[in-house]
């Protein structure tokens, strides 16, 4: 579309919604039930949101994933979807999520390719404008962001790494057309979750791969297989129950979560259970073995110390194992799921280069200089993530009351209500926003419920004709000394990484995610049946 063709389309609606993956494409649906005008736009070029560009090799679900990774509100949709397997690779959900769009009938108030380049408060009128970069104007009551926690993607900067001249790519925005490794010489950068998938891929074929490595990390086999016919129809019938389990859950799954103490077992018993559950694969280990393991650092250690057994064990060359031992708390930066990762060292053409002894020293066109020499590549990997939680809705900057940027006024800490708005952003609702559990929960169903509670207040102004909404003085102070006290309770906020900010140089810390799971929904739902409490609402 042209910019003129665009401009002529100016409108108003109800809500306007950005972003395509699970909590936009789940809020339209929902709008729309309600009877109000909606309409998203996303930059991509189809629906998926993150999703969409995390088509690196290996890219799957790292959660406890088929059958729960998904929409949890239509045992219709439950009923017609089968998930092949444990672990959901990149395109199984990219397919889930089209056919969500169709089932649905959303793609109608979905318009692709269209990047909202400008967002901001009317305060004389009460309203939302959008500028998108076809030079359309739309106005809404109501501005939604799913922008997604993993969508600003980070690329760190090294000397002299913009002279690389051979292919590169970000994990994060990965090209749709097949990368082939095939006899070249592949360097990556970054052991998180995302190069700890590609890696073993990229090793099959590649002549030459070099992993350079600043933290090495723990991660745990995936042990991705099949799902069972019969255990998915067990799911199907039971579902009802499954998902208020989930919901009532600490992070949205419909596990028993673990009574006993890794402390109160032998280290012969301990032994038995983590080897159990290393063999079953998934997070089990981390999450279900002992109710301890993220909050005492004792329990903790027993746990971290039987994985850097298992690294010795498989890795050959003692050498190169002592590089990939992990010597941070276990599960508080995010937990690693893996394929065949630790085994990876042992084949010829993979080398690891420990950064913290032999740092980079200086890129040019066809490789680079680390203090120990000279590492010649053809392609380089990012692996090196993003400016996670806050970075998409910061890129967005939308202007608020008395045109303030959200650039502003995040410049030294961000400050939210309930992680879903903020101060001075009247009727500004975030799905998975900084302060909620996202990242911490499942995903799918988090979206759903915060995109349900977004929905009632909107319905509930409405029904009332009020007309605006936002955060009382005082109440986003309040909500960030909860989100660190919960968070105080855990080892989380003991380590670096993207959870508090300390992945990207210069990016204030503070903790993002509110990790009390079930509670924080129960606390959505008994702030909407006080009245909204802590919320000013006008008109
Ligand atoms: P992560 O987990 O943030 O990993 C990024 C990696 O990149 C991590 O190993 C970083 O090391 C490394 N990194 C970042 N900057 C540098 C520099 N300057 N030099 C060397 N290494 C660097 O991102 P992912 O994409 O792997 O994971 C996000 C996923 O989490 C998402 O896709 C879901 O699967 C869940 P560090 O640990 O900071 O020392």
């Amino acid at each position: 579309m042209t910019a003129q063709e665009g401009s002529t389309r100016a409108r108003t609606i109800d809500a306007i919604i950005i972003g395509a993956g699970f909590g936009g494409l789940y809020s339209l649906h929902l709008l729309r039930e309600a009877g109000l005008s909606a309409r998203v736009y996303d930059a991509a070029d189809g629906v998926g949101g993150t999703w969409r560009y995390n088509n690196y090799p290996g890219a799957r679900v790292d959660f406890p994933g088929g059958p729960y990774y998904c929409y949890t509100f239509s045992q219709e949709l439950v009923n017609e979807w089968d998930w092949a397997d444990t672990q959901p690779d990149q395109k199984s959900v990219l397919a889930y999520l089209d056919y969500v769009a169709d089932k649905f009938d959303l793609r109608t108030d979905i318009q692709l390719q269209t990047r909202v380049e400008r967002a901001a408060f009317d305060e004389a009128n009460n309203l939302w404008t959008i500028e998108t970069d076809h030079g359309e104007r739309v106005t809404a009551s109501y501005l939604i962001c799913a922008v997604g926690n993993l969508s600003a993607p980070y690329l760190p900067d090294i000397a002299g790494i913009e002279s690389f001249a051979g292919e590169c790519y970000h994990t994060g925005l990965w090209p749709e057309e097949p990368v082939s490794f095939a006899g070249k010489r592949v360097g990556v950068i970054g052991t998180g979750s995302s190069a700890v998938q590609a890696i073993p891929i990229i090793a099959e074929t590649a002549d030459q791969l070099t992993v350079f490595q600043r933290t090495p990390q723990y991660t745990l086999p995936a042990g991705t297989r099949p799902l069972d016919p019969e255990f998915i129809r067990q799911n199907r019938e039971n579902w009802p129950e499954l998902r208020q389990q989930m919901i009532n859950s600490p992070f949205g799954t419909p596990f028993v979560p673990p009574t006993r103490s890794a402390l109160e077992d032998s280290p012969e018993q301990r032994q038995e259970t983590y080897e159990a559950h290393w063999q079953q694969g998934g997070l089990g280990i981390a999450f279900n073995s002992y109710y301890d393991i993220l909050t005492d650092q004792e329990a903790n250690e027993t746990l971290a110390e039987f994985v850097r057994g298992k690294i010795r064990s498989i890795v050959n060359d003692q050498a190169v194992a002592r590089k990939l031992l992990p010597d941070y708390i276990l599960g508080t930066k995010r937990q690693i799921l893996d394929t065949g990762y630790y085994a990876t060292y042992n084949r010829d053409n993979v080398t690891l280069v420990d950064l913290r002894e032999d740092p980079f020293q200086q890129f040019d066109a066809t490789g680079v200089t680390t203090e120990s020499g000279y590492h010649p590549l053809d392609m380089l990997v990012m692996a090196t993530g993003y400016d996670a939680v806050t970075g998409a809705l910061v890129k967005l900057n939308p202007v608020g009351r008395g045109g303030n940027t959200l650039k502003q006024a995040w410049k030294e800490r961000f400050s939210t209500y309930l992680g879903m708005m903020i101060p001075g952003y009247p009727n500004l609702f975030m799905i998975h926003g900084p302060e909620s559990p996202c990242v911490l929960f499942n995903m799918p169903l988090g979206a759903e419920l915060e995109a349900e509670w977004i929905r009632d207040c909107i319905v509930s102004l409405r029904e009332k004709s009020q007309q605006t909404i936002e955060p009382a003085s005082g109440a986003a102070d309040s909500w960030g000394q909860e989100v660190a006290e919960v968070a105080s309770q855990t080892l989380f906020p003991l380590t670096d990484s993207w959870y508090n900010g300390s992945n990207i140089p210069g990016k204030h810390r503070q903790f993002a995610v509110h990790v009390g799971g079930a509670d924080y929904f129960k606390r959505l739902t008994q702030v909407a049946e006080n009245g909204y409490e802590g919320l000013v609402i006008t008109g």
